[in-house]
C-alpha cells in the first residue's frame, strides 16, 4: 500500500477490534490518520539484521524452542518477527518495536510475538521461557507512546501481547462503582461498555488519548484528568503471574469467596501491589479499577495568562486551591506552543526556518485564534450541580485574577473544534484522540517525553521551565511544557517531537533528553516515568544511600526471577545474569542497546 492509500484506508473500530476507535471518534481518527500518512516520507525499509536471536541462546536452539511454543499455543498464536518493520500509527501500532524509535529502528525489536488466551497460557509461556532461558517482554496493548511503545528493552525478547486475546471486561459493578478488566481493555472500550449498559451514573477516567490499556497505563502509573486521575491510586486488586509461573491475587483477592476484591485494595499483610508497578517482577493479567460517580454536573473553565513570568505566582495560587480540592481535577497548565501544535497543522505552516519557531510567531498565531494571545492556559473543571460549582468557581476566579492580564475565556465563544473542548471531554471522563494531532508538527513525527515531578511551587516550576527552555534552545528544539497538577505535586510533561527519519534530529532529541535528566537530578528533581532508552539513566538518579533502592530492587528481582527472564532491564532493573556486562544504556553507551552476553548456567 502506498502512503496515500494508507491515509485513505479505514480505521479499525470497536467492538470489532479490541484496540479500535469508538464510532463517535471515527471521523476524527480518520482525519488524524490522513494527516500522518499524507506527510510521511520515511520509507518502509527492508530488514538488515535478521534473524533476531536474543543473547544467551544459540540460534538453532532458539528456533527449536519457538517451534515448541508454537506447538503448545497453536500456530496462529506465535508470529516470528522477520518481516519489514511497519510503523503504522497510533490506532494501528506495531507490537514488535517502537514505532517512534529514537535509536536505529532495528535496535529495540522483538524476535517473536505470542498471544496467550488465558492466565494459564501466560503461565505456560513463563515456564517455557525459564526452561530455555529466553527473555520475555509482556505488553498489554503496547501503546505507551513517548515511552517506548511496544518495544522490549532487550533486543530479541519474545513479546507477550496479552491484549489481543485477553481483552474482556470481566465485571462492571454499578453499586460498588468498580470494574475488573483484562490487559486488552482500552479506556475507549471501557467507556463504550459503560455507555452500552446505560450506566450513566458512572464515569471512567481517561488519559489524553484513550487508546491505551487500562492495566498498562495504570501499572505504569499514568495519569488522567478527572478527580480519579491518579490511576494507580484508584486501582484495587491485581492478578499476577510471577516470573517462576505461580499466580497470585493481591489484596482481598487472596481470600477465597471474597466479595471485596475491588472495594478494599489492601487485604491483610504487606501491600504487594507496589512491586508490580513500573517493574519487571510479574505479569498483571487482571486488575480492578474504581469508577467515579457522575457528579451531577460539570463545567470546564479556561484562564489565560500573558507572560512567561506569570508561571511562579500562578503556581503559588494553584497550590492551596488544589490541595484543598477547590481545584478538583488533575488540570493542565499549558504553554501556548503546545496548544497551537495540538491543532494538527505542520510546523511549516507557521515557520520554515530551522531552530525553534520564534516566540513572536507563536504569539501572533495565538492572537488570531478564538482564545487570543497568551503564554499560559489553565484548563480545569468544576464538578457538581451548579450551586456547588458556583462557590468553587468564584473562589478560583478571584484568585486567578490576581495575575495581571488574566483572562477567563467564555466557552460559548469557542468553536466546536477548539482544543478547549477536547480538554472538556477528557476532564469529564470521555476519551478523545485530539492530543495525537501534535505528532504532525514534523513529517514522520515521533515523540519522547521528559516528565519530572515537583511540588506545586513557583520556584520549582520556574527552575524546571528554565532548565527545559535552555536545553531546547541549545539543541534547536521547539519547547512544549505542560504542567499536570496532581494533588500535592505536579508532573511537568515536556514532549519532544522529532522527525524520526532525520538522524540528526533524533540524535539531538536524545542528547537534549539526557541533558535534562541530569540537569534535573542535580537540582533534586526526578522523573515519574521514562522512555526505555532513558530508564538506566533515570534509575541511576534515584541513588540515595549508595544506590540502596536499586540494590533492594535487584534483591527482589533475583529472588522472584532467578533465571532473569522477565523484561530484563525494564525500569533499570537488571537480573543477575545481565549485570556487569554493559547492558545499561547511558550517554556513553550511545545508540547501542545490547551488552556483552549473559551469564550462562
Ligand atoms: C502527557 C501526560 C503525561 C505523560 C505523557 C503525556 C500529556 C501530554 C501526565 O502524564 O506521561 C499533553
Amino acid at each position: 500500500m502506498s502512503f496515500a492509500e494508507e491515509a485513505a484506508s479505514d480505521v479499525p473500530t470497536l467492538p470489532g477490534t479490541h484496540s479500535g476507535i469508538p464510532t463517535y471518534l471515527l471521523e476524527k481518527a480518520r482525519k488524524a490518520k490522513g494527516g500522518i500518512f499524507e506527510t510521511r516520507t520515511k520509507p518502509r525499509a527492508e530488514r538488515q539484521r535478521l534473524p533476531v536471536v536474543p543473547q544467551g541462546i544459540e540460534r538453532d536452539a532458539f528456533l527449536q524452542a519457538l517451534a515448541e511454543l508454537k506447538e503448545e499455543l497453536g500456530a496462529e498464536n506465535l508470529e516470528v518477527n522477520d518481516k519489514p518493520l511497519t510503523d503504522g500509527w497510533y490506532m494501528e501500532h506495531p507490537n514488535t518495536h517502537d514505532m517512534m524509535t529514537i535509536l536505529d529502528e532495528e535496535e529495540l525489536v522483538a524476535s517473536a510475538v505470542v498471544y496467550p488466551g488465558s492466565t494459564e497460557e501466560v503461565q505456560q509461556i513463563v515456564a517455557w521461557a525459564n526452561k530455555h532461558r529466553i527473555p520475555i517482554f509482556p505488553i498489554s496493548m503496547g501503546r505507551n507512546l513517548g515511552y517506548g511503545g511496544a518495544a522490549p528493552r532487550v533486543r530479541g525478547s519474545v513479546t507477550i501481547d496479552l491484549g489481543k486475546r485477553m481483552n474482556k471486561i470481566l465485571d462492571i459493578n454499578p453499586e460498588d462503582f468498580t470494574c475488573l478488566v483484562e490487559p486488552g481493555v482500552s479506556f475507549y472500550a471501557l467507556y463504550e461498555a459503560i455507555q452500552a449498559k446505560g450506566y450513566d451514573h458512572m464515569w471512567i477516567d481517561s488519559p489524553d488519548l484513550g487508546g491505551g490499556s487500562v492495566i498498562g497505563n495504570t501499572v505504569d502509573r499514568g495519569v488522567g484528568y478527572t478527580p480519579y486521575g491518579d490511576h494507580w491510586a484508584c486501582h484495587a486488586g491485581l492478578e499476577v503471574v510471577l516470573p517462576t509461573g505461580e499466580v497470585i491475587r493481591t489484596g482481598m483477592g487472596a481470600l477465597p469467596g471474597n466479595n471485596t476484591w475491588q472495594t478494599f485494595p489492601y487485604g491483610f499483610g504487606p501491600y504487594s501491589d507496589g512491586i508490580f508497578s513500573q517493574s519487571n517482577f510479574g505479569i498483571v493479567t487482571k486488575m480492578g479499577m474504581t469508577l467515579m460517580p457522575n457528579p451531577g454536573g460539570y463545567e470546564s473553565f479556561m484562564y489565560t495568562f500573558p507572560k512567561e513570568e506569570d508561571l511562579a505566582p500562578l503556581m503559588e495560587i494553584i497550590r492551596p486551591l488544589r490541595i484543598s480540592n477547590i481545584l478538583e481535577n488533575v488540570a493542565q497548565l499549558r504553554h501556548v506552543s503546545q496548544s497551537i501544535a495540538a491543532r494538527g497543522l505542520p510546523r511549516s505552516t507557521f515557520y520554515t526556518g530551522s531552530g525553534p519557531v520564534p516566540s513572536s510567531i507563536l504569539h501572533a498565531e495565538a492572537a488570531k485564534s478564538p482564545v487570543g494571545d497568551h503564554t499560559w492556559a489553565y484548563y480545569g473543571m468544576a464538578y457538581g450541580p451548579s450551586h456547588i460549582r458556583a462557590h468553587k468557581l468564584a473562589l478560583i476566579d478571584s484568585e486567578f485574577r490576581k495575575i495581571p492580564g488574566a483572562r477567563k475565556i467564555d466557552p460559548s465563544t469557542l468553536p466546536a473544534d477548539e482544543y478547549f473542548w477536547s480538554r472538556d471531554r477528557v476532564a469529564a471522563g470521555i476519551p478523545d484522540i485530539q492530543e495525537l494531532r501534535w505528532v504532525n508538527w514534523t513529517p514522520n513525527g515521533a515523540h519522547v517525553a521528559f516528565s519530572p515531578v515537583s511540588p506545586i511551587r513557583g520556584t520549582d516550576a520556574t527552575a524546571l521551565f528554565e532548565l527545559g527552555k535552555k536545553r531546547h534552545e541549545q539543541y534547536g528544539i521547539d519547547f512544549w511544557p505542560a504542567f499536570c497538577v496532581g494533588l500535592r505535586e505536579m508532573h511537568l510533561i515536556v514532549e519532544i517531537v522529532f522527525d524520526r527519519h532525520d538522524l540528526e534530529r533524533k540524535t539531538a532529541a536524545l542528547a537534549c533528553l539526557r541533558d535534562m535528566v541530569d540537569d534535573a537530578a542535580r537540582l533534586g528533581y526526578g522523573e515519574y516515568r521514562t522512555h526505555l532508552v532513558l530508564m538506566d539513566q533515570v534509575a541511576g538518579t534515584y541513588s540515595w544511600g549508595d544506590g540502596a533502592l536499586m540494590k533492594f530492587n535487584e534483591k527482589i528481582k533475583d529472588a522472584l526471577d532467578p533465571n532473569g527472564i522477565l523484561a530484563p532491564g525494564r525500569c533499570g532493573i537488571w537480573p543477575r545474569r545481565y549485570r556487569g556486562r554493559g547492558w545499561e544504556m547511558t550517554r556513553e553507551s550511545g545508540l547501542v542497546s545490547e551488552g556483552r552476553g549473559v551469564e550462562m548456567d
